[in-house]
């Protein structure tokens, strides 16, 4: 009886040590699951930060406050010493590449390049690129046309938009180097039937400094992507030429991913005339591909946006909602990488 009741009591042992090494084997397994689905689920769900476009807005009304930003006035002093702090204030690596130009009208000018980098170590980079400076005549106007124009959309915009993408990187951490580039003196160009002889390459002064003599020695990044004029209400994107010559994958892959998160309104499969533009300077100089996201308009003349070069670019031209359109195609690019 007694062996006999010892045997039944190590069966009973047994079984009990068998079931709990049986829950430790499916317990192990079933949390090895887990961790094999959310590593899964991680690298599908990438978490993209929120564009804020009252935000981008607001970068743009204090852009237009402090006046026309005409290359060596004091209001483009000004506006240059605050996105340059705005940057600083982000935590980006800022650097203000100075130099000086002679204009169209055989005039001395300043120019500054304001650049902001983000994981500057990495060599996996992108770079987003606008210019900041705005245009010192109102040639399109049919009055005032020698004054200055605030340029809300024609320069406010694309920076609005790099400054609200600034603050996200800020917060989040994205998985390649990005280089936030804003140019100068783009807008300085030539008039049509100007008084001055014939000036070539008058318009981008900035980028062309930049793309022979970019900011850090061979400095590369895989991609560009250029905002201008990117906040006027109604605005649509095309594939512009200049793009889609030297760039025709980014553009693919930036149309699909707006596509893809609802703006396919503003975003349109179709190709536009080449626009000379900073990028074009960035993609034949630096040999960055670089495209253009830049408003076309079917019903105006130049098809550029109704108020280009006039004083009606002022805050009354600027929509939250296409603010918000480009901001979130952008940032979804970015962390897509
Ligand atoms: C032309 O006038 C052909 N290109 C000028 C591009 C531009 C001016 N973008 C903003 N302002
Ligand atoms: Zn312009």
């Amino acid at each position: 009886m007694a062996v006999a009741g010892m045997q039944s009591q190590s069966r009973i042992q047994f079984m009990k040590y068998s079931y709990i090494l049986f829950v430790l084997i499916i317990s192990s397994c079933s949390q090895k699951k887990d961790k094999e689905i959310k590593t899964k689920a991680e690298k599908i769900n990438v978490i993209v930060p929120k564009f804020n476009a009252d935000s981008a807005y607001s970068f743009i009304q204090k852009q237009v406050d402090f006046g026309p930003r005409v290359i060596s006035s004091e209001s483009w002093r000004k506006c240059s010493r605050y996105l340059e702090k705005k940057l600083l204030s982000y935590n980006a690596n800022v650097l203000v590449q100075k130099t000086q130009v002679t204009t169209y009208d055989n005039k001395k000018h300043e120019l500054n390049n304001i650049i902001a980098s983000y994981l500057p170590n990495l060599n996996n980079r992108i770079a987003l690129f606008a210019h900041w400076d705005s245009r010192h005549i109102a040639d399109h106007d049919t009055v005032n046309k020698e004054a200055p124009i605030l340029g809300a959309n024609d320069g406010g915009s694309g920076v609005g938009v790099l400054l609200e993408i600034a603050r996200n990187l800020n917060i989040q951490t994205p998985s390649i180097g990005v280089d936030i580039i804003l140019f100068d003196a783009e807008d300085y160009g030539q008039p049509e039937n100007s008084k001055y002889p014939v000036m070539n390459n008058s318009w981008c002064l900035g980028s062309q400094y930049w793309s022979k003599n970019p900011h850090k020695k061979e400095y590369f990044a895989k991609y560009g992507i250029l905002l201008d004029m990117v906040g006027a209400q109604g605005a649509t994107f095309r594939h512009e030429g200049i793009s889609n010559f030297y760039a025709q994958n980014i553009l693919e892959k930036v149309w699909s991913k707006a596509h893809e998160i609802g703006y396919s309104n503003y975003f349109v499969y179709q190709k536009s005339a080449e626009i000379m533009d900073d990028h074009y300077y960035v993609n034949s100089i630096a040999g960055i591909p670089t495209i253009d996201i830049i408003e076309f308009d079917p019903f105006t003349k130049t098809n550029f946006n109704k108020h280009w070069h006039t004083h009606q670019d002022n805050m009354d031209n600027i929509s939250k909602e296409t603010l918000k359109a480009v901001g979130e195609t952008v940032i979804n690019v970015l962390y897509s990488e």
